[in-house]
């Protein structure tokens, strides 16, 4: 952000909108400098916004594109219980959406907008979910190595600087929580199983466990956001040391499940007091990112089947809402106008 300074101010070579700009750049600076929270109705710069734009969409779509993989098991699923929790997960997901496009709603962008750009390709969802599921054991991986990775990097978003996406990432970390246990569950029984439900999970780890390091996004020297976005307290910490994180908590939890990281460069260093760990092939997750993935084109084609297949719904809800809204008073927000319209979100 171009920091208008204290001299220009003095000297006079600012007019009255420059000062009042440059009042409201100091105030927002100062609120983020004391961890305080910016709300949708504060001032904060168009930059700022548009990163928050970026990253919770791309968040959000994560989310609902996330639904696909998992939700390829559940007519596959071994038990009525493990049906029932696979079920309760993916809607869990759906409801993450909702959580995230209602928070992006409030920095005054639609949610048919930030849709609109996903089906174009405009906006990205998280490289992770263009691998396929080839196996049951896929969703204990999943749930252990995607979430858990989505945990270590989402907790911290609880105490990002914008008040909506703090507030959201509470209540998903709770239930990402969950969403771990059941996968580190379900992996451990496999691994306990017959020797080719071990076999079915350690196949499932290996190859899961690079492409859930790459969900932290590129190493720091290549990460083009995080210096900004961390200045502005929306990151809380670095890809790479997040990252980092991850490595230390899984090491000792694959140990205990009975599996192995396919990783021969694992070894901790006591030095640094972490693990050290193998390269990671940034060749694929670029490739990925352009779209070249296993499943990059499933993901968006489906995507779209399902918002048209929900056309008539998000119609229904919208001509249900207008037949018993209120009288709309000129107080309320053009998020809150078009809220009713949205509350329908279609399956992945
Ligand atoms: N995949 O400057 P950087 C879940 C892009 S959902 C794709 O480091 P930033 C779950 C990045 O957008 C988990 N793209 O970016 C759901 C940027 O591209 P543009 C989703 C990636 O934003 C269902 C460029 O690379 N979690 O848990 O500072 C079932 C440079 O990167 C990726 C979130 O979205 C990637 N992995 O940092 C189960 C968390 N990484 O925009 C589980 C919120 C980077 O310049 N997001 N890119 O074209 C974040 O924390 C940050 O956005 C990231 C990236 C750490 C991901």
């Amino acid at each position: 952000m171009a920091a208008v300074t204290a001299d220009q101010t003095t000297q006079g070579t600012l007019g009255t909108q420059d000062v009042a700009d440059a009042d409201r750049v100091a105030a927002f600076e100062a609120a983020v400098a004391a961890d305080e929270r910016i709300e949708p109705r504060d001032w904060m710069p168009d930059a700022y916004r548009a990163t928050l734009v970026r990253q919770m969409a791309q968040h959000a779509h994560s989310e609902i594109i996330g639904m696909q993989p998992e939700a390829n098991w559940i007519t596959r699923a071994p038990s009525l219980r493990r049906k029932a929790i696979l079920m309760a997960k993916v809607q869990d997901e759906a409801g993450h959406g909702l959580y995230l496009y209602s928070a992006a709603e409030t920095l005054g962008t639609s949610r048919e907008e930030l849709l609109d750009k996903l089906h174009a390709g405009r906006q990205r969802y998280s490289s992770i979910f263009n691998y396929p599921t080839l196996t049951w054991a896929d969703v204990g991986a999943i749930g252990w190595l995607v979430d858990g990775a989505a945990i270590t990097n989402q907790v911290p978003l609880c105490r990002c600087s914008y008040g909506p996406y703090a507030r959201a990432m509470v209540r998903i970390c709770k239930e990402e929580s969950f969403h771990q246990r059941q996968g580190y569950e379900l992996l451990l029984a496999l691994s306990r199983g017959t020797e080719a439900q071990h076999a079915m999970a350690q196949d499932a780890v290996n190859r899961w466990w690079w492409p859930s390091l790459m969900m932290f996004g590129p190493p720091d020297e290549a990460s083009s956001h995080s210096e900004q976005s961390m200045a502005w307290k929306i990151k809380r910490h670095s890809n790479d040391e997040l990252r980092r994180r991850f490595v230390d908590i899984c090491v000792p939890q694959a140990e205990a499940l009975g599996l192995e990281l396919p990783d021969p460069d694992i070894r901790w260093n006591e030095e640094l007091g972490r693990h050290e760990f193998g390269a990671i092939d940034w060749d694929e997750f670029q490739a990925v990112l352009k779209g070249n993935g296993p499943c990059n084109e499933q993901r968006i084609s489906q995507r779209r089947r399902a918002h048209e297949e929900g056309a008539w719904v998000r119609d229904a809800a919208a001509a249900h809402a207008a037949k018993h809204a209120p009288a709309q008073s000129s107080t309320r927000t053009p998020a809150q106008h078009s809220a009713p319209a949205h509350h329908v979100e279609e399956t992945a």
